[in-house]
């Protein structure tokens, strides 16, 4: 796909808009973490992925596995700018009956969404599941698995991380949310998680870096870990939770919060204004 950073970086902001919007519809939602993936899903969606939103169950589609399913805002807000619904259909955030509940869920039968997800820990698992049946049946479709880093702590990762090097799975990305906090405060004082390069590195992962709120950085990213090589890749996005917004960014007491009336106006015209 050949999309100028700047169209990227006026669908992120729009990306941002609607996850505001759509959280305050729904009255309650993951605000922090949903903001700051914006651009690593925009990077994805419309420059990464082979996928086609009219054909969502393409065989030959690459796979986006969310993990954190509570940052489903974001992640429903970039399939309904791909194309994959109506933006409209966001404001149903969390309603009884709507396809898009606060948590992701494949029996509500929401177009694009490859896996139900919330309960942390899982997505890896499922993703080296995905891409080693690729690999066994020769296909090149890529599986991207989203993590946060506070979701690291779960054991299953490492399980997970341990079998996709053995299985030397080059067609798997992970990518994990490097915003340095969680639900009830920074990573490092809950559980650390540095060095994290070199964990990785010790299951046998090919580890790039970069600024996961800068789509330049993230372009150059992505088409590096897109060259070929025996080892699965991942990439730690250092990310700000809340980006865009500067009176909730990097609080993680924002990490399950939605905006007031007042504060829905004040982070949309801040939105606009960048
Ligand atoms: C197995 C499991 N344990 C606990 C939770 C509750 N929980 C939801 S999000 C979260 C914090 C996750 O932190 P992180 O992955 O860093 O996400 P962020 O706060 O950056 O959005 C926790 C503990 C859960 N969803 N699943």
């Amino acid at each position: 796909m050949n999309t100028s950073i700047e169209q990227l970086r006026l669908t992120a902001k729009s990306i941002r808009i609607w996850v505001v919007k759509s959280l305050a519809a729904a009255g309650s939602g993951h605000l922090g973490g949903s903001l700051g993936m914006a651009d690593v899903l925009t990077m994805l969606y419309f420059k990464v992925l082979r996928h086609d939103p009219k054909n969502p169950f393409w065989s030959c589609r690459d796979r986006f596995i969310l993990s954190i399913g509570h940052v489903a805002p974001v992640l429903y807000s970039t399939l309904a700018h791909a194309g994959y619904f109506p933006l409209e259909e966001l404001l149903t955030l969390r309603k009884l009956g709507s396809r898009l509940q606060g948590h992701p869920g494949k029996e509500y039968g929401l177009p694009g969404l490859e896996l139900s997800a919330g309960s942390l820990g899982q997505g890896l698992s499922v993703s080296v599941g995905l891409s080693l049946g690729f690999k066994l049946d020769k296909l090149d479709n890529k599986v991207y698995c989203l993590l946060g880093d506070g979701e690291l702590q779960e054991g299953s990762v490492w399980e997970a991380a341990m079998a996709a090097g053995h299985y030397h799975l080059d067609h798997l990305v992970a990518i994990v949310d490097r915003n340095g906090v969680q639900i009830d405060g920074p990573t490092e004082k809950v559980m650390r998680l540095e060095p994290l390069r070199q964990k990785w590195e010790a299951f046998g992962w090919e580890v790039t870096e970069c600024d996961g709120n800068n789509l330049e950085e993230l372009s150059l990213a992505f088409e590096k870990i897109g060259q070929e090589s025996s080892k699965p890749k991942v990439l730690i996005a250092r990310t700000i939770m809340g980006k865009g917004v500067s009176a909730i960014e990097g609080d993680y007491h924002w990490h399950g919060k939605a905006p007031s009336q007042a504060q829905t106006e004040e982070f949309i015209n801040e939105i606009l204004s960048k």
